[in-house]
């Protein structure tokens, strides 16, 4: 027994320090996520987000001037470097950067080269990143049915209610997206859409005045939905318009626990557009991560 037992102690030890330099190992290699738009035959990239040892961060700093965009540039778009594709939260294809800029005092952004053009065409954001998502389950990105979409439009109205917009403006209210998607693998749709409504003048919509933006995630089935995340923007002092208008970017598993991140894009003070990052944890939806002010 006496002999056997700094064996076993050396064992453990060894299992232990094997099990965490695993850990370490796949910890350790940061994951980026990148925002890819399209315009007419060229698609632009910008960082959106790099998580690093549990945690989400800008991928560059932006303390000490434009050293570190410059560096990032530098390394991850450098001409022929390839991403994946993210669409509907899976794998979609390969990316090529043709050119980096880091120049711009605002972005850091490449130019790409598709293998097949037109795969995000007419849609206003994709995502991509640099990792292989394949192992991470599946997922899927659609227009919402009928009923779906009926249900988002009762949601965002309840919700808009709830924040004094009255029920004349609400006959007004635009979808401007809706997107059916499913983050966790469970076949049942999560909706996410960003809404519009008008000011009124007078009992009249106006259209010079800010209108009252809402991005929505809801959760359900069929035609029975609820509010799961919301984030009502309006900005009644604004004079750049559309600031306050947030879309969504596409949903992607960052941090690898099975359940896809949401992804949005939105539209910032002076035109600087940022990111958030939805994320669902033990029923409910946190945001993670937010780019504002740090471009
Ligand atoms: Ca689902
Ligand atoms: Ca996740």
């Amino acid at each position: 027994m006496h002999r056997s037992l700094p064996l076993l102690i050396i064992i453990i030890f060894l299992t232990n320090q094997f099990s965490s330099n695993q850990a370490q190992t796949k910890s350790a290699k940061p994951v980026n996520v990148f925002d890819v738009q399209q315009n007419a035959d060229t698609i632009f990239i910008r960082p959106v987000v790099t998580f690093e040892r549990g945690e989400f961060k800008f991928p560059y700093s932006t303390a000490q001037g434009e050293t570190a965009r410059r560096r990032f540039v530098d390394k991850y778009f450098a001409p022929g470097k390839s991403y994946i594709l993210i669409f509907g939260g899976g794998n979609a294809g390969f990316l090529k950067i043709k050119q980096g800029y880091w120049q711009d005092g605002a972005y850091a952004y490449g130019e790409l080269n598709e293998d097949e053009p037109g795969r995000i065409h007419g849609q206003l954001h994709a995502l991509a990143t640099d990792y292989d998502t394949t192992a991470r389950g599946s997922a899927w990105r659609r227009s919402p049915t009928q009923p779906e979409r009926m249900a988002a439009i009762e949601v965002a109205k309840a919700a808009y209610l709830e924040h004094n917009v009255s029920a004349k403006a609400l006959e007004a209210l635009e979808v401007n997206n809706l997107t059916a998607i499913d983050i966790d693998g469970d076949n049942k749709a999560e909706l996410v859409g960003s809404f519009k409504v008008p000011q009124l003048d007078h009992d009249k919509i106006s259209k010079d005045k800010p209108p009252h933006f809402l991005f929505l995630i809801a959760e359900g089935e069929g035609e029975h939905y609820k509010a799961a995340r919301v984030n009502y923007q309006f900005n009644p002092k604004q004079t750049e318009y559309p600031l306050g208008s947030e879309m969504l970017c596409d949903n992607v598993d960052i941090d690898g626990d099975g359940i896809n991140e949401i992804v949005s894009a939105f539209t910032g003070p002076a035109f600087k557009d940022f990111y958030l990052v939805y994320q669902r944890k033990a029923g409910k939806w946190n945001q993670v991560f937010s780019s504002a002010g740090m471009q």
